[in-house]
């Protein structure tokens, strides 16, 4: 089997890639040019014969098509975005291209190039807003009223993904995946902005640091509540999508829900500090133009269709990024010899 994964460079796929060659397939991650390396995050997968790189940016129709009509894939993943939405709102235009025209691009290339390869798209529950049903949760049915240039991108490209699944026969299906972080997060995400400052505020400590002098952790909206879990348990879920007899859509969520405040406690907990307040300031800068307020996912569609269940808790997660990022700091400041 044969994959093209569109965001190779990114969180998720770079989990996925792991993922498929794991599974034997011979992967092709597309990556656009950047002046800098920026494969960090793959450094487990660049050795491997079965996995190669093509350059290509999905707001290019030329070099996606090129990309889908050489390559003849069996699978092709679109985890390509503009993925932070308070950037979203500095940067409208650019986020729609890249993350409405962007999937269109990898759909039209597929429908003339590849016609029976299977695509994925990664929808988001950033597309909910402010929509909640009445027992509190969002699933498959729940209206979507997006609250950000980012969320309205992405519920161009999930329509697109009907679309070309009704329309032309496409197998298409979109993942609506809920908050999902890991030890490979980009750091202006707010679960791994947390985790970084309690690792390096911990080294400070270690170090015989004075807890009043260390800059203190400055976040926006504490009361936030995000269904948050661990990434690679939710790229498994993509690729069992891709492995269903008929494309459909599948919400991929915890179904518990906690605050950006609960994420803190749990944070400092794990450093052995109760009293978390004193080290947080709220600074209005991270505040949001317009917020999504509660996000809490039923995945009972893809328990029951896939199999699929999360593996990780959170607490576990949060544990795992703390030691990630204690260990990067650590091997930054090797202890002189
Ligand atoms: P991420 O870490 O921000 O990765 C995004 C990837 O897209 C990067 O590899 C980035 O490449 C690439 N990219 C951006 N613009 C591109 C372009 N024009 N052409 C080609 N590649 C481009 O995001 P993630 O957390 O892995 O998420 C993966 C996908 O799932 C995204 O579509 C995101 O919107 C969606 N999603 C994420 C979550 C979540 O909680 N993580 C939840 C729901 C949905 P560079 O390295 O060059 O920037
Ligand atoms: O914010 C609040 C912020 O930026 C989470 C993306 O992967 O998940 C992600 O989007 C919450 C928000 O993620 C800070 O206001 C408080 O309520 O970590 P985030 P997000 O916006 O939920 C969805 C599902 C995606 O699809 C996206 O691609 O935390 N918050 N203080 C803060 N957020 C940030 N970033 N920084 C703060 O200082």
């Amino acid at each position: 089997m044969k994959a093209v994964i569109f965001g190779v460079t990114g969180q998720d796929g770079s989990y996925l890639s792991e993922f498929l060659l794991e599974k034997g397939y011979k992967v092709i991650g597309v990556s656009r040019r950047a002046s800098t390396d920026n494969t960090e995050r793959l450094k487990g997968v660049l050795d491997n014969p079965q996995f190669t790189f093509m350059e290509g940016d999905v707001t290019d129709y030329i070099s996606v098509s090129r990309i889908i009509n050489d390559t003849q894939p069996d699978e092709v993943y679109n985890l390509a975005a503009q993925s932070h939405v308070q950037t979203s709102f500095n940067e409208p235009i650019h986020t729609w291209r890249t993350d409405a025209e962007g999937p269109l691009n990898v759909l039209e290339s597929v429908r003339r190039h590849a016609h029976n390869a299977k695509f994925y798209q990664a929808s988001t529950s950033e597309m909910y807003g402010k929509t909640v049903d009445p027992d509190g949760y969002q699933r498959e049915t729940t209206a979507l009223s997006p609250q950000s240039p980012y969320a309205i991108a992405k519920v161009a490209a999930h329509h697109k993904v009907g679309l070309y699944r009704d329309a032309y026969g496409i197998f298409a299906c979109s993942g609506i995946l809920f908050n999902h972080e890991s030890e490979r997060r980009g750091e202006k995400f707010v679960s791994r902005k947390i985790t970084k400052w309690v690792a390096e505020f911990k080294n400070h400590l270690n170090d015989g640091g004075d807890d009043a002098v260390f800059p203190k952790l400055r976040l926006g909206n504490l009361d936030a509540a995000r269904d948050w879990g661990y990434a690679p348990d939710y790229v498994e879920a993509m690729w069992m999508m891709m492995q269903e007899e008929k494309p459909d859509d599948f919400v991929i969520a915890t179904g518990i829900s906690r605050t950006v405040r609960d994420f803190l406690r749990m944070a400092f907990s794990y450093i052995d500090i109760e009293d978390w307040e004193k080290y947080v300031v709220i600074d209005p800068k991270f505040y949001r133009d317009a917020e999504v307020k509660f996000l809490h996912g039923d995945a009972n569609k893809a328990k029951e269709k896939l199999g699929w269940t999360p593996k990780t808790p959170l607490s576990e997660m949060v544990k795992r990024m703390i030691d990630a990022d204690i260990k990067t700091l650590q091997c930054s400041n090797p202890i002189p010899s």
